[in-house]
């Protein structure tokens, strides 16, 4: 990869519920996202931030037709459709779009953006499955959503912005360790495949992370990364809203992402930074350092 590759802010905190992670895009800014992307010979502009309507002054009851009442979901709707033009349009002016979060729920709206005019797979690093629905969700919160959603699962089949015709076969859950009840039974059921941090363990990260990325490949245009920085342990990155001992380390993380760098990555999201929750900025620097790593960069 290198050339131009476009910044796309999105301050999302009405997925989940611990505030700050709206400070996420700024947070990783500050922590040089720019001169590390110069650095590595990319040409990148920043869009700023998608404007997303404050918890304050949203309604968080109000229902979206087909979705019903997971919390805030019609401002989510309206924040992951706009995203998803965004996404489109700098894939047609032949940019790399990087999107920064907020919390996992934009991730609707960036893999709709990623799919609207190529198949893609879809290589999801996280603690979490998101696989919930909004009759299924113990939180109602649509962070814990988004691979559901955007694969037209349950009520979310009726929406018009959701689903985005991705193939499950072609999507992968790596490093899970928290699974509610609910999303194990649907993912049971469902084409998606799951690498547990118990798989890591046995495997090795390198043979897991191939494996991922060859679900994500086959028979598609490109991958779409996207990376929840409560995936790593929360001693390497406190400031997430929904951290669970036993992730991925420091260096298993970066080998994961070398390893992405080098198949055909479409658009790459990094989100659910919390710097409210940090020491010192700790877990944005580390999201720099790992979009670094998935967008080419080598120790030698
Ligand atoms: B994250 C939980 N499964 O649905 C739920 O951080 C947690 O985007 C979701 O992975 C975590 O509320 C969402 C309990
Ligand atoms: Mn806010
Ligand atoms: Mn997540
Ligand atoms: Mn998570």
């Amino acid at each position: 990869m290198t050339g131009p590759l476009r910044i796309i802010g999105v301050p999302m905190d009405l997925g989940a519920d611990r505030r700050g992670v709206d400070m996420g895009p700024s947070a990783i800014r500050y922590a040089g996202l720019g001169d590390e992307l110069t650095a590595l010979d990319y040409d990148p502009s920043d869009v700023g931030d998608l404007p997303v309507t404050h918890p304050e002054v949203g309604d968080p009851d109000a229902v979206e037709p087909a979705t019903g009442h997971a919390k805030y979901v019609a401002e989510v709707r309206d924040v992951c459709t706009r995203l998803a033009d965004e996404v489109s349009e700098t894939l047609a002016d032949g940019a790399f779009p990087l999107v920064l979060g907020g919390d996992h729920s934009i991730a609707i709206g960036s893999v709709n953006g990623s799919a609207r005019d190529a198949d893609i797979g879809v290589v999801w690093f996280d603690a979490h499955a998101d696989f919930n629905t909004p009759a299924t969700t113990p939180s109602g919160n649509v962070h814990g959503m988004p691979v559901a959603a955007f694969l037209g699962e349950g009520e979310f089949a009726d929406s018009d912005w959701a689903p985005a015709g991705v193939d499950p076969s072609n999507v992968a859950l790596v490093g899970i360790r928290s699974v509610d009840a609910s999303e194990r039974a649907a993912l049971a059921d469902s084409d998606v495949t799951v690498f547990t941090m118990s798989d890591i363990d046995e495997r090795g990260i390198t043979d897991v992370t191939e494996d991922a990325l060859d679900v994500a490949s086959d028979g598609t245009d490109g991958i779409h990364v996207s990376l929840d920085l409560d995936w790593l342990d929360p001693n390497e990155a406190p400031g997430v809203g929904t951290p669970v001992r036993g992730g991925v380390t420091y260096r298993e993380a970066h080998a994961a992402l070398e390893r992405t760098a080098q198949r055909d990555v479409r658009s790459m999201e990094v989100v659910e930074v919390n710097p409210i929750l940090d020491r010192s900025n700790r877990t944005a620097e580390l999201a720099v350092e790992l979009a670094a790593s998935g967008l080419g960069k080598r120790i030698i």
